[in-house]
């Protein structure tokens, strides 16, 4: 499985975090299978925000978005498995929780798109250069879990 191996940017939103999700939140990625290879708890800059939604700057709610972001403590992870960047994604859920499925993060513990309290890397690139702007390389630790010789084959 070594071939296929990745990593995921994932953060637990200001919202997350003051409504005791993180627990939660850490819980579902860990009892999947993936493992933790990086976690901080940080109050962003709204630049550094500006800096994490650039691809977003020509939306209407950008300024409010980078507001929110950078308004309280944010957990900030690298999470490393098998598919995890898509799988990831999956069990975030839609980024609208009205659409989200239920069983989904967001599906399961918000209703508005403004405060959907979890961000993952959508794609390899962005993965890529979020875990770049997030976390200098030797915050990121590689090990071997116990479990790994049981979640894979
Ligand atoms: P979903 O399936 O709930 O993630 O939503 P989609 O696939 O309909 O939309 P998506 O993921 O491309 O974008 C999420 C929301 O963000 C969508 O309701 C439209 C809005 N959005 C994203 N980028 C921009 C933008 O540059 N300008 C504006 N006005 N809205 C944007
Ligand atoms: O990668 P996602 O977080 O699923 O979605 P995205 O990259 O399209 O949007 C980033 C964040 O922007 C999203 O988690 C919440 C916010 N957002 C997206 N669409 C809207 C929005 N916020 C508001 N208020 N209104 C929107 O239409």
């Amino acid at each position: 499985h070594a071939a296929e191996m990745e990593r995921t940017f994932i953060a637990i939103k200001p919202d997350g975090v003051q409504r005791g999700l993180i627990s939660e939140i850490i819980s579902r990625f860990e009892r999947k299978g993936y493992k933790l290879v990086a976690i901080k708890i940080v109050v962003p800059s709204k630049e550094f925000a500006q800096k994490h939604y650039h691809d977003l700057k020509e939306g209407p709610f950008f300024n409010g978005l980078c507001e929110f972001l950078s308004s309280a403590p944010v957990i900030a992870m690298v999470w490393e498995g098998v598919g995890v960047i898509k799988y990831g994604r999956k069990l975030i859920g839609a980024t609208d929780p009205q659409k989200s499925e239920p069983g989904t993060i967001r599906g399961d513990l918000a209703v508005e798109v403004g405060r959907n309290i979890i961000h993952g890397s959508d794609s390899p690139e962005t993965a890529k250069d979020e875990i770049n702007l997030w976390f200098k390389p030797e915050e990121l630790v590689s090990y071997t879990s116990n479990a790994e010789k049981w979640i894979y084959g």
